[in-house]
């Protein structure tokens, strides 16, 4: 069977790579007064700077061919038309469709997935306006003030994200909180300063069966029986989103307060279908809206622009190009938008989970590194503590800035300084300091000439390491919707060329199982399983040292 490493196009590339380290960017920007225009472009209100990528046109060229060989363009028709391209679980991949703002039909089995969609979105929008305008209300007739969203992984990393960067769009009719930790220090932190009468839990979980989910719903159902001792307060306090009603109906929430979704939405892109309660609940359904907007926008420009002109593809060509080509491990997000603290948190798991694998779709082990280390944090604190290591480590870290042209929230002075910070980046991490420069620059100190080159190794900087910028209008629901979407479409490209199946997530079915052998051992004196020495003797050191 012939794979996309057999290709011409992949082998020249791996020829590129092998020069690679006798190229420097600082010559490839002086040689090339184009080079900013050849390679950026914009969308909707984005643009996408990839020239401090140590790529040529060539380069380029193989690389779009790479896409074309591996058939990203067929492959991208298929999934927005509903094909069952999760082939492990033989299942559609409709994130798309969930923020399908035309209603073109989709359908999965013959059925137009879109009928479903707008019902549950209507149902959710009804939901929203009751709770934020006061006709809903908790067991004592006050208003509910407080959201709280039980959920983990992908029931949990979206809506946390999308809250905190759209903070600067709330109103203050309703606070959200995020629960998704089994330890119990989250949960009882939560609800500490929280009053029963006002709060609304969400739970969140797509089987309904996720046991750290579970047991925080069940403490949450204990807290506000503590408080209503009136099992009919349920009904006022829990609403469900899952697509296992049975288990939803077995928990006692009632189908009435249970929103659907569905087995073609995979956790991790679920967060435009009703896992988005709390973002909805939280900012007006207009705002989510203008979320679903953003994102169906970006969606029609990777379905229809051509390959060299699309966004999400090209800066999936460029992580491939890093990680696969080049042989750099890992791979940091750097946004300088406080709003956006938490996106590497949620594209460790997008990007991680998907593309985390190493067996190809026909079963066999791939011969190349996929997807990277994806981490990251807000840049500007970053500088004051990681960054040493992108300028000065001999790891190349490729990394992506985003930051915005106007503040969410202006405050005079800061924004200029911010983003000088964001400009400085990424150009010393591409021009570094040669030894030269830091000797001249030494010399003005009145050093001496021994000084001079004994302090000049320490204080040179290689640069010519690669960073993507990205640079949005303003982060605005309708932007961060399609700044999304664009990642999301980046894994999926890159899925397609390492010929991965990018939609499920076996490594993380297999932790939901772990647990549950070891657990009754850990309540049960006498029961002891079989393990390895090492975790049988933790198992009863812990034992031990509780009493139990
Ligand atoms: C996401 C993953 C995973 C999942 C959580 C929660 O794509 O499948 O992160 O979202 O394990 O699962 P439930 O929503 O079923 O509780």
């Amino acid at each position: 069977m012939s794979h996309i490493c057999d290709t011409e196009a992949w082998q020249l590339l791996k020829q590129h790579a092998a020069n690679a380290n006798n190229q420097h960017l600082r010559d490839l920007f002086a040689n090339d007064p184009e080079r900013f225009n050849t390679f950026s472009l914009k969308t909707q209100n984005i643009l996408l700077d990839f020239s401090k990528n140590l790529i040529t046109t060539e380069i380029l060229t193989n690389l779009l061919t790479l896409a074309k060989e591996a058939g990203v363009e067929e492959k991208r028709e298929r999934m927005f038309h509903g094909a069952k391209i999760n082939t492990t679980e033989n299942r559609a991949v409709l994130h798309t469709a969930l923020r399908n703002r035309t209603n073109t039909p989709v359908f999965v089995d013959n059925e137009n997935v879109m009928d479903a969609v707008n019902h549950e979105l209507n149902r959710m929008k009804e939901f929203v306006n009751s709770v934020r305008k006061g006709r809903r209300r908790g067991y004592s007739g006050k208003r509910i003030t407080d959201v709280v969203n039980i959920g983990i992984g992908g029931s949990d990393l979206g809506p946390r994200m999308v809250t905190q960067a759209l903070k600067p769009y709330a109103d203050d009719r309703i606070n959200v909180h995020f629960v998704s930790n089994v330890d119990g220090v989250e949960i009882a932190n939560v609800l500490r300063p929280l009053n029963p009468e006002r709060v609304l839990f969400v739970v969140a979980s797509k089987t309904f069966t996720t046991s750290e989910t579970m047991t925080n719903a069940q403490t949450a159902r204990n807290w506000l029986m503590s408080s209503a001792f009136d099992e009919r307060a349920v009904a006022k306090h829990f609403v469900a989103v899952s697509s296992n009603t049975d288990a939803v109906k077995a928990f006692g929430i009632s189908p009435d307060n249970t929103f659907q979704m569905w087995d073609w939405v995979g956790g991790r892109f679920s967060l435009w279908s009703v896992i988005g309660l709390p973002i909805a609940l939280y900012l007006g359904f207009k705002q989510f809206e203008e979320l679903l907007t953003g994102a169906h926008e970006m969606d029609i420009h990777f379905r229809d622009e051509p390959l060299e002109k699309n966004m999400p593809t090209l800066l999936a060509l460029m992580g491939i190009w890093n990680s696969t080509f080049l042989g750099h491990t890992t791979q940091a997000i750097l946004p300088y938008d406080w709003p956006l603290a938490r996106f590497s948190a949620y594209l460790q798991q997008a990007e991680m989970e998907s593309n985390g694998k190493s067996i190809n779709k026909d079963g066999e082990p791939v011969a190349y590194t996929t997807v990277p280390v994806i981490w990251g944090a807000l840049g500007i604190d970053g500088q004051h503590a990681f960054y040493q290591y992108l300028h000065q480590s001999n790891t190349i870290v490729p990394a992506d800035f985003i930051g915005s042209v106007e503040s969410s929230t202006p405050v005079r002075g800061h924004h200029e300084n911010l983003m000088a910070n964001f400009f400085a980046q990424t150009e010393a991490l591409m021009n570094g300091i040669d030894p030269d420069e830091v000797r001249s620059n030494l010399s003005i100190n009145n050093l001496s000439e021994s000084e001079v080159e004994r302090l000049t190794p320490h204080k040179v900087h290689s640069g010519n390491r690669p960073t993507n910028t990205i640079l949005l209008q303003r982060l605005d629901p309708r932007t961060l919707g399609a700044l999304i979407a664009l990642y999301e479409h980046k894994i999926f490209v890159q899925g397609v060329i390492w010929e991965i199946c990018s939609f499920d997530q076996w490594g993380v079915e297999l932790g939901k199982t772990l647990a549950k052998q070891i657990l009754p051992e850990l309540i049960d004196k006498d029961t002891n399983e079989l393990h390895d020495s090492s975790t049988f003797n933790l198992i009863e050191y812990f034992k031990s040292k509780r009493g139990t």
